[in-house]
């Protein structure tokens, strides 16, 4: 496996959907099942899940929330205080950190380090925490649709405990926050105003965005992430001291928002906020207030989505980069992931599914995973990061759409391919998309747990016209309340 690192991977894979997985609802030793179960253990501090020991020490926003999604097949107990940690380090401004620091990790096993970010002084205006220190910048908002999926695995353990009743407003808040204080093209949509914060970090679609950013110099600041990875699998050195640059100058801005030279408009990050406010009214529904202005909120949303990002010739939705007023002609798969909301006209969930079959991204045909940027673009990569290997996350989030679209077969054989990949590379963080080889960490969390849910699903169910049963299909019948 390329993974380098205390938990590596290992020689190429040629086995990519190779056998049949047997869903093994006994869990029992050895089983994919089981050791899915294992890596959650493993990375589990007792109050939330690391995305590696290794490499990701500390709590990641998005990742929480994928974890969460796999926890709850195993203990929604565990799933609901995954959660609700994350939820616990809020701003009082509504933003959820993308990262929040684990005090008892060295300083120097991950950079930006606490130090770096400063939250409690440089974010004193915006109402970070005093008690516990995160980052300044946020990730994608996949944390209503997680906790909504959370409280349906034990709806009376959930209401024991008052889970959404706690959570709700603090959801509320996260979704108003983005709304309006990241609404920075006017056009509805949230930005991001750094690409880790729309989690695919290297993607060439920041390349020409991120040109603009004059990069810090590279003696200001120590990377600890090659201690773990292959350098060539990860971001240039450029790159790095422009992310640093871009964190440095919002930070040293308070944290507040409209000022910085980067800001885009994605569609994955902005799918998953429309998949979330479908989930937040669920939840306030569950709560005894109507969902009918979410469900609304969400349908708007859905409306700008196409308006602003759709590329009928690409087939495919791009992102916008808001400083310069254009799309970027760039293919990643951030521009598939809006397959996962059901309410697509249905002309142009085809496209996407025409276009997730098609050459530039080969599912089905080239390769059986999704990767993460054009097979046939310039800048791919197989094996750098974001650049075009294929990833769990974004692999289940292709999964549930093409499920919601109807599309059975294609979805199945995605399931099968994510599902065997996972097993033969013990859980590593992504893959070369070809060969399905494991790249970057082993026992990575999102990927065992989203195992899981693949492992718990059965394939083969029809969804309703409502977001939310993308994801759960025990869910049905969603009403409009
Ligand atoms: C920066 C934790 C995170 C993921 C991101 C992934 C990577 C961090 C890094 O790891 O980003 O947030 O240091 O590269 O790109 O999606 O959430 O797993």
């Amino acid at each position: 496996m390329r993974a380098s690192g205390p938990q590596s991977a290992s020689g190429p894979r040629e086995n990519v959907g190779s056998g049949p997985v047997v869903y093994d609802p006994s869990g029992s030793a050895g089983s994919l099942h089981a050791r899915a179960a294992g890596v959650l253990a493993d990375n589990w501090t007792g109050t939330s899940t690391v995305p590696s020991r290794g490499l990701y020490p500390h709590q990641w926003s998005w990742d929480s929330a994928f974890i969460a999604i796999g926890l709850r097949h195993l203990s929604p107990l565990r799933a609901q205080t995954e959660l609700e940690t994350l939820l616990g380090a809020q701003w009082a401004d509504g933003r959820i950190p993308h990262i929040v620091f684990n005090p008892s990790v060295p300083l120097d096993a991950y950079f930006p380090s606490p130090d770096f970010w400063r939250s409690s002084a440089a974010g004193r205006a915006a109402g970070a925490p005093r008690t516990v220190q995160t980052s300044g910048i946020v990730q994608p908002p996949v944390h209503s649709l997680a906790a909504w999926l959370v409280h349906r695995s034990d709806p009376g353990l959930s209401r024991a405990r008052g889970f959404l009743t706690r959570a709700y407003p603090r959801l509320a808040a996260w979704h108003r926050y983005l709304l309006h204080r990241r609404d920075l093209g006017g056009g509805g949509l949230a930005s991001v105003v750094h690409p880790w914060e729309q989690g695919m970090d290297n993607s060439p679609v920041w390349d020409a965005p991120l040109s603009r950013i004059a990069p810090a110099p590279a003696h200001s600041f120590r990377r600890a992430d090659l201690d773990h990875g292959t350098p060539e699998d990860r971001p240039t050195a450029l790159d790095y001291g422009r992310y640093v640059r871009l964190a440095a100058d919002y930070r040293d801005g308070g944290y507040a928002d409209g000022a910085g030279a980067f800001a885009v408009e994605d569609p994955a990050f902005n799918a998953l906020l429309i998949a979330s406010e479908h989930a937040l009214a669920r939840i306030a529904r569950e709560l005894g207030a109507t969902g009918t202005a979410r469900h609304a909120r969400a349908e708007r949303l859905t409306a700008a989505l196409m308006d602003r990002l759709w590329d009928p010739a690409k087939g495919m939705f791009l992102c916008r980069d808001v400083r310069e007023g254009a799309l970027v002609p760039e293919r990643s798969v951030s521009g598939l992931v809006p397959l996962l909301l059901p309410a697509l006209p249905r002309q142009i969930a085809a496209a996407l599914v025409r276009t997730l079959r098609g050459p530039h991204f080969g599912l089905g045909g080239a390769t059986r995973l999704v990767p993460s940027y054009d097979l046939l673009g310039e800048a791919f990569d197989r094996h750098r990061y974001w650049r075009g290997p294929a990833w769990f996350n974004t692999g289940w989030l292709v999964e549930r759409g093409l499920g919601a679209h109807g599309e059975q077969a294609t979805a199945d054989a995605l399931r099968e391919a994510l599902v065997v990949t996972a097993d033969t590379t013990d859980f590593a963080e992504y893959v070369d998309p070809y060969t399905g080889e494991g790249c970057g960490a082993l026992g990575f969390g999102w990927t065992a747990a989203l195992t899981l849910d693949l492992l718990h699903d059965r394939p083969g169910h029809g969804v309703s016209p409502m977001g939310i049963d993308t994801f759960d299909k025990r869910d049905k019948g969603g009403d409009r309340r």
